[in-house]
């Protein structure tokens, strides 16, 4: 009875071990820093460094879930923002908020701003410059989301109490006929 107890009590803390490590595996937030500018007067664009700027800028995957803070940084002469959105337009709808300055308050020349966000459903987006005419100029790329990988911890502790109760069931059933055989 005693053992069975103790059996019970290191299984609980293990499980609640594992149950923990799978919380702890929520990561930090992913720090993305996109450049928006220009690369001529008739071309705007995005880049992953001030002198990359292309249109389109470079494609942003992200996994559902994650949880992401996004720097835009304006290396450009003019004001720009950043946006993602359902379509390929500066009046497309904003997803999950993912969303620096606006259109009407954006991002001077030299400066940056941020907007941390949690990414929503898989599937393809865009992310935009949403300054009146800025997407014709070029400013605009693709947004890929990727189905989250399933996560480690909560198979592993599924596994672990199936093979824990039978276990134990295995232990109790023994421990009886042990105690039938004992008669003292
Ligand atoms: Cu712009």
């Amino acid at each position: 009875m005693k053992k069975t107890t103790l059996v019970l009590a290191l299984m609980l803390t293990i499980g609640l071990l594992l149950v923990t490590l799978g919380t702890m595996q929520v990561k930090a937030a992913t720090q993305v820093d996109i450049y928006a500018g220009e690369k001529s007067s008739s071309v705007y664009g995005f880049g992953n460094s001030a002198s990359s700027i292309s249109s389109p800028g470079p494609t942003l995957t992200f996994t559902q879930g994650e949880v992401v803070t996004l720097t835009l940084h304006n290396a450009g002469t003019m004001a720009h923002d950043f946006a993602i959105v359902d379509t390929k337009s500066s009046t497309g709808t904003v997803l999950w908020n993912a969303q620096v300055a606006s259109a009407s308050n954006p991002v001077a020349a030299g400066s940056q701003a941020s907007v941390t966000f949690t990414v929503g459903n898989t599937g393809d987006y865009y992310y935009v410059c949403q300054v009146d005419g800025h997407v014709a100029l070029g400013m605009w790329g693709n947004v890929t989301v990727n189905a989250a990988v399933p996560e480690f911890p909560t198979a592993l502790v599924f596994v672990f109490f199936a093979v824990a109760a039978t276990a134990l069931a295995a232990y109790i059933g023994k421990s009886k006929i042990v105690h039938k055989m004992t008669p003292l």
